[in-house]
């Protein structure tokens, strides 16, 4: 350890120093209060051991000093020719750890320090945990919005998302668009190539569609199944009418092979539009009905288009 031994007795001082260099300690060495707290400052030691009537600074006053500048705990054990119940509590309450008789009995010392080694450990112990435990936290925090297979944003994000834009826009006056988008005949394309090709090609859609809309105002989600949904703040109908289609065609230009597709030999997507400024009273279910209800048209007009 590297240890800060103050006192101002110089035959206390040596004693202890020759003992603790003994015991294979790293030794700062001062004479009173004001030099240990400089001596703190500059060492940052891992114990204290501090005479505690000593000239210009006590023991007890730094030791108030120590506990208010210090970041992290440092044991400070009092040596004291004084040891009436009332020094030793004033002492301890100065923010002393512990407390011993002069005369110092070098194995009762030796022992103490050995205690405070192992609570200073499992503080150390404790701190990292804690971090861990906060950095883990923070990961489960990030995956609960995130859906499983494709690694998009989940339902649960867009939801939250989608609640936090509709309330946004309304104050902003800014028009909100969901684009909702649906692969054609995956139930046919999951009989013929397999759940897990299925699942490739659910990955391969997301992933295109994360390369259309790269605002940072956008967002992509897995809506559920073989739904997607996509989110657009303060875009022009005009823009959102491109950025609907392209959502279309490079879905189309992946040319993930589908045979049993009455629409083209390719996985396909139909993709429903809804854009509006919220009005008073407007809720985030209404903008994905509204979405829904333009899919189910791109649907019913014979799906891979878009409708508005
Ligand atoms: P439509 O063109 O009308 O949308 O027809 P569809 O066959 O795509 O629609 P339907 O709702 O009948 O079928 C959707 C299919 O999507 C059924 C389901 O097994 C499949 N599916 C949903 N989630 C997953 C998934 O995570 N992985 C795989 N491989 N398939 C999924
Ligand atoms: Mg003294
Ligand atoms: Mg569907
Ligand atoms: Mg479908």
């Amino acid at each position: 350890m590297k240890v800060l031994l103050v006192d101002d007795s110089l035959v206390d001082r040596m004693i202890l120093e020759s003992f603790l260099q003994d015991l294979g300690h790293e030794l700062v060495i001062g004479e009173n209060g004001a030099q240990a707290v400089e001596l703190y400052k500059e060492h940052s030691p891992d114990l204290v051991i501090m005479d505690e009537v000593m000239p210009v600074m006590k023991g007890q006053d730094a030791a108030r000093k120590i506990r208010e500048i210090e970041d992290n705990w440092t044991p400070i054990i009092f040596l004291s020719a004084c040891f009436s119940a009332e020094d030793i509590a004033a002492g301890i309450e100065a923010g002393a750890d512990d407390y011993l008789a002069k005369p110092i009995d070098h194995k009762t010392l030796s022992a103490k320090m050995m205690a405070m080694q192992r609570i200073a450990t499992m503080r150390s112990k404790l701190i990292q945990i804690t971090r861990d435990y906060e950095e883990a936290n923070e990961h489960l925090k990030k995956l609960v919005d995130i859906d499983g297979l494709t690694g998009i944003a989940n339902r649960r994000y867009l939801d939250r998302y989608l609640a936090h834009e509709v309330a946004r826009c309304q104050r902003s006056a800014q028009s909100l668009t969901v684009i909702m988008c649906d692969v054609d005949h995956f139930k046919a394309y999951n009989d013929f190539y397999g759940h897990l090709q299925g699942d490739d090609c659910l990955k391969s859609v997301a992933n295109a569609l994360g390369t259309v809309s790269r605002r940072t105002t956008d967002l992509v989600a897995r809506y559920g199944g073989e739904e997607f949904a996509v989110m657009m703040v303060g875009v022009e109908q005009e823009d959102v009418r491109a950025i609907a289609e392209s959502i279309r065609s490079v879905v189309m230009d992946l040319a993930i092979p589908h045979a049993k597709s009455s629409i083209a030999d390719v996985v396909t997507l139909s993709v429903g539009v809804f854009v509006d400024v919220p009005k008073i009273g407007t809720t985030p279910s209404d903008f994905l009905k509204r979405a829904d209800a333009a899919l189910y048209q791109a649907k019913q007009s014979g799906r891979n288009r878009v409708h508005f």
